[in-house]
């Protein structure tokens, strides 16, 4: 039995390092590495029951030709040179008759190693593919941050301990931030109130002294009428605001309207609790809030964020240690990816594809050329992305020649006409800088690759080479890049560099005052915020809000059958009187349905829920799963998701 260092690759915040204990090839636990302070020695219940998903006999070992009907799930095993040269020969003939944008990579966040996550991007350039827009997740939330704070990042984690009012505003710690809990409690015990902003009392209710439901999408109302209070009550902080912020003057002209009188018919909150709220968040010597990135995927998640980021900013939050927003930008670029990335080799004339809009681009509709072929690793677009119904349609075209890069059997690798093995972390080396605080490491192979399994990296060379391409990485291998990435960081020491390189994590810590990185050093509160935007349809009654589950992340863990056990099955959570109007009790099976599509579940009441709204926890495997009725429709800012913009209507099953 041996023991070595690795990292989660999973699209945490958390970037836990990890004890990996091995018995010949086989890996036998996986726990948390006491090295990292902010790991701690402890991980979560996925990676505890990660081991049995990478030993499972379930894995796709060889690479799979489809023998029967697309979705059908009928493959036999073929060579690599067998799968290599028909994929090569397919979009060779492709290329000929309809050129290369015909070609779609698809590719999102199965993996966040630098190398694997983002080696496919240099070959697909270079073939003059389709460009992928990758904005799957929070980049309204980005977006909005940088109009208003540029490339600042906010504070690390272990910062939120010095806070005493800690608002945890649309984030379910449990399942996406679990290490912040030890620190949220160390907060409490030294006298912070905690109050959790949220459509649903998700799991961080139990972490509050507080729990405010408001309904989706108007997080950004809420922000402008305390804004609105904080002005009117002289809460802000005048010099601070001077100093450091442009354009305070004209956003306080256009608060009037944000009055809490006006503003509760939008949020649903009684003006009392929007003014205490205010209050308390304009007396707290040093205000935090732990913004996750659900309420950004709506269609005015970029203004939202807009408004929230200027809260810190009007009662000099930044000043005090503490003070400020932690889960929105926590780590500086620490590593130049350019050249695993190659944005050189990218031709801007390109067709680009946005990434939630698959299903319609599958259909023909919004591209000049038509996609034939679609190559997807280190994602599953057919439970993940918005509009199921559409992608599974897409899949399901005979003209559509897929490959889908995979470990198991996804919905999406069941449409493929090829499928090409792919590792678990363990078998692949990798650098991972994860973004919710300042840490980096290098994390060595544990154990080799079974069967015929091959990386993202080596799958693209054997690609690149059949294809006649020149090798963006001219024979490099994962090592080498990671080694020579760390030695280019601009930000590192010397000891730094040697540490990680000896595969240690290496944890950063954040400079106090945090420096305001826009052009003129100042936060930018300047352009009227616009936050009012309806959900996609709007004549259905519900709301429907997708929220992260606590032991699965995206459609990741769905292959492990501890990890689904625990999780239970398909449910939506709603308010408790809008069921009992339904006629429908806690285990009741009812049908959420709109113009898009239908998914029949169970109805859990053990949570509150805001009134007309429906939370769906996690991606579950299967057709008619909740992807079916979010719309593919474009955020305000960053192009981004709107997956909790949706209304549905609800009968009983
Ligand atoms: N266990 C687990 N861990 C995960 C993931 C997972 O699925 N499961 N996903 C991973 C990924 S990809 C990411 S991006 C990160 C972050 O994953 P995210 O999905 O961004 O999760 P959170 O940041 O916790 O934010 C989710 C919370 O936002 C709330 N919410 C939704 N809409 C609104 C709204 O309009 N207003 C308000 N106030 N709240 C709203 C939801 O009810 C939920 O409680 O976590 C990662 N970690
Ligand atoms: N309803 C609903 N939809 C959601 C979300 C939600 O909470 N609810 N979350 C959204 C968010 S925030 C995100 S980020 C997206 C994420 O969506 P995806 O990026 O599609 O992530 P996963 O669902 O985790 O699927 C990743 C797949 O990659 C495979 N994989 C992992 N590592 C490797 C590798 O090294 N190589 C290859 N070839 N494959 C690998 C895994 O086996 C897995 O099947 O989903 C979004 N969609
Ligand atoms: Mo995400």
């Amino acid at each position: 039995m041996s023991t070595c260092r690795s990292a989660c690759p999973y699209d945490c915040p958390e970037g836990c390092s990890l004890l990996v204990e091995t018995e010949g090839n086989a890996v036998t636990s996986i726990t948390g590495d006491p090295a990292n302070p902010y790991t701690d020695g402890w991980v979560c219940a996925k990676l505890r029951n990660l081991p049995e998903a990478i030993n499972s006999p379930h894995r796709i070992l060889t690479p799979l030709r489809r023998t029967g009907a697309k979705g059908s799930g009928e493959f036999a095993p073929i060579s690599w040179e067998e799968a290599i040269g028909e994929i090569t020969s397919r979009w060779k003939d492709l290329m000929a008759q309809y050129g290369a944008e015909t070609i779609l990579p698809y590719s999102y966040a199965g993996t966040m190693g630098i190398v694997h996550r983002n080696c496919g991007e240099g070959f697909f350039h270079a073939l003059g593919a389709s460009r992928l827009k990758r904005t799957l997740c929070s980049s309204a939330k980005s977006a909005g941050w940088q109009k208003v704070m540029g490339d600042s990042c906010d504070l690390s984690p272990w910062d939120v301990a010095h806070s005493d009012l800690i608002l945890l505003w649309s984030a379910n710690i449990p399942a996406t931030r679990a290490h912040l809990a030890p620190i949220l409690r160390k907060a409490k015990e030294n006298g912070a109130k905690i109050i959790l902003i949220d459509v649903y009392e998700n799991p961080s209710a139990e972490l509050a002294d507080q729990t405010i439901l408001i309904q989706p999408g108007t997080d950004g109302a809420l922000a402008l009428s305390m804004l609105q209070v904080l002005d009117q009550e002289g809460l802000t902080d005048e010099a601070w605001l001077s100093q450091h912020a442009a354009g305070w003057d004209e956003l306080r002209t256009t608060l009037e309207v944000w009055d809490p009188e006006e503003t509760q018919c939008v949020v649903g909150l009684a003006p009392d609790v929007i003014r205490e709220l205010a209050r308390a968040y304009g007396k707290a010597k040093a205000p935090c809030i732990v913004l996750g990135s659900g309420f950004s995927r709506s269609g005015n998640g970029g203004e939202a964020t807009r408004a929230i980021a200027a809260l810190p900013a009007a009662v000099g939050a930044w000043a005090k240690r503490g003070g400020g927003t932690y889960g929105v930008c926590s780590s500086p670029a620490l590593i130049d990816k350019s050249p695993i990335k190659r944005p050189d080799l990218a031709d801007p004339h390109t067709q680009e594809v946005n990434i939630n809009q698959l299903g319609p681009v599958l259909e023909g509709r919004g591209v000049k050329t038509p996609i034939h072929s679609l190559y997807v690793y280190h994602a599953n677009p057919a439970s993940v992305t918005s509009h199921q119904n559409a992608i599974l349609r897409g899949l399901a075209r005979e003209d559509l020649f897929t490959v889908v890069h995979e470990r198991y059997m996804t919905d999406t690798a069941l449409y493929a006409d090829i499928i090409l093995p792919a590792p678990y972390m363990v078998e692949q080396t990798d650098l991972y800088t994860p973004y919710g605080y300042r840490q980096i490491q290098y994390a060595p192979a544990a154990v080799p690759a079974p069967g015929q399994v091959k990386s993202n990296f080596e799958v693209f060379a054997l690609l690149a080479a059949a294809m006649g391409m020149e090798d963006p990485f001219q024979g490099s291998t994962p090592e080498d890049l990671c080694r020579r990435m760390v030695e280019d960081s601009a930000v590192l020491t010397r000891a730094e560099k040697d540490k990680v390189l000896a595969g240690e994590p290496v944890v950063l810590d954040t400079p106090f005052p945090l420096p305001i990185e826009t052009e003129d050093g100042r936060v930018h509160l300047d352009e009227p915020i616009i936050t009012w935007f309806p959900p996609y349809g709007g004549r259905e009654p519900f709301h429907l809000v997708c929220a992260p589950a606590v032991h699965t992340l995206n459609s990741s863990f769905n292959e492990c059958g501890a990890l689904q056990d625990l999780r239970g099955e398909m449910t939506a959570r709603m308010n408790r009187e809008d069921a009992a109007r339904l006629g429908l009790a806690q285990g009741d099976k009812a049908v959420f349905y709109n113009d898009l599509g239908e998914m029949t579940c169970t109805v859990a009441l053990d949570r509150a829920v805001a009134p007309m709204t429906v939370v769906a926890e996690g991606v579950y495997p299967g057709k008619n799963t909740v992807n079916c009725l979010t719309h593919p429709r474009l955020s305000d800012r960053g192009d981004a998701t709107t997956m909790n913009d949706n209304t549905v209507w609800v009968r009983k099953a």
